[in-house]
């Protein structure tokens, strides 16, 4: 998974991919997209390490791309710099929540940017497909030109009234149509506020809320300041500011299950390891994450829950107690579940 860091330039997007992956913002990599991987913390996958001691544990990662960021007065480059984020599975939006600005203001304008980019590049496609129907063609393919045109036509209206995409209750076959374009409106957002001091133990505006209900804050300047401190240092200074805890680890949960992602673990005594996939996928697509091969030759799914799991610690001792699972092809894999594909070679 994928997910680009974006919002206009200044709101503090390299500060964030410093604060996730541990990596320095690089000016010269940035225009391209500067790379930079997250390990996503789970407690589950923690205890199980403990308990099997295994060679490896691998724990679930978020791929992170910074980027350039919007220009607020000068759109017209804008397109081009979220051009390097059409490949990506997911955006990141980093909102500048120090300085006093209007957060919700801001989250509105840049969703303005990216239906602005998009409108670019389906208005070309409109205009190629224009030309292209003037022409001799057989029947078919102009018929199949023209339903794609009208499909544009709704669409490019859509993004220049402001209206989520998803809004149009597309068919599946009309999905499919657009999919090449990577039209970053339908792209999975997480809102995340680059919170300055004066946001600590404050809710986010209510207007803010409105327009993206599971909106996160972090003082994200500030717990890397601190996390520089010696121990002491840094428990006096949390305290007077209020700050219980470092929230890094949360907000890293909480943008990778904002991204739709959740984990199967699998264990051993080789290795413990979190497997991410879609929230909803069933168990033949899932094993697909382990290997294609599981996939392809899947039988059945030995599951488990964790917390199961935790009060019985084996397979073995899970069937002895009820709580052990045979899963076919379509059983939908829950965030948690402890799994053993049983496939065909
Ligand atoms: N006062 C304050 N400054 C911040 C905060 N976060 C980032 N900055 C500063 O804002 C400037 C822009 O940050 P940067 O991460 O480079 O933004 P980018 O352009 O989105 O990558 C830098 O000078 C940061 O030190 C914050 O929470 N409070
Ligand atoms: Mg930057």
């Amino acid at each position: 998974m994928k997910v680009g860091l974006v919002g206009f330039a200044g709101s503090g997007k390299s500060t964030v991919f410093e604060w996730l992956t541990g990596v320095k913002p690089d000016p010269a990599a940035i225009q391209r997209g500067q790379h930079g991987m997250v390990r996503v913390p789970d407690e589950r996958l923690d205890w199980l390490a403990a308990h099997f001691k295994p060679k490896k544990t691998t724990y679930a990662t978020l791929e992170v791309v910074d980027t350039p960021g919007l220009l607020t007065a000068e759109r017209k480059d804008n397109p081009r710099r979220l051009g390097i984020l059409r490949e990506a599975d997911g955006l990141l939006i980093v909102l500048t929540g120090f300085g006093g600005g209007d957060l919700a203001k801001e989250l509105e304008h840049f969703r303005g940017e990216l239906s602005f980019a998009d409108l670019e590049i389906v208005t070309g496609r409109i205009g190629r497909l224009e030309a292209q129907i003037k022409k001799p063609r057989p029947a078919k393919e102009r018929e199949a030109d023209q339903a794609e045109l009208e499909l544009l036509q709704r669409i490019a209206a859509a993004l220049e009234a402001g209206q989520s995409l998803l809004s149009l209750g597309l068919s599946e076959e009309q999905e499919k149509t657009i999919r090449s374009f990577q039209l970053l409106t339908l792209k999975t957002e997480v809102v995340l506020v680059n919170a300055g001091e004066e946001w600590i133990g404050k809710p986010l505006p209510n207007d803010l809320l409105a327009l993206a209900p599971q909106a996160l804050a972090a003082p994200v300047k500030l717990e890397m300041e601190l996390a520089e401190l010696p121990a002491d240092d840094r428990t006096a200074f949390m305290q007077d500011l209020g700050l219980q805890e470092f929230s890094k680890e949360r907000i890293i949960r909480s943008i990778f299950s904002g991204m739709g992602l959740i984990v199967f673990l699998t264990v051993g005594e080789d290795e413990c390891r979190a497997w991410p996939i879609p929230k909803g996928m069933a168990a033949q697509p899932a094993a697909g994450a382990i290997h294609t091969d599981l996939s392809a030759g899947f039988v059945r799914a030995e599951v488990v829950t964790y917390e199961d799991f935790r009060k019985v610690g084996s397979m073995k001792e899970a069937k002895h107690h009820g709580v052990y699972r045979l899963e076919g092809k379509t059983y939908v894999v829950h965030d948690g579940d402890i799994m053993h594909i049983l496939a065909n070679k």
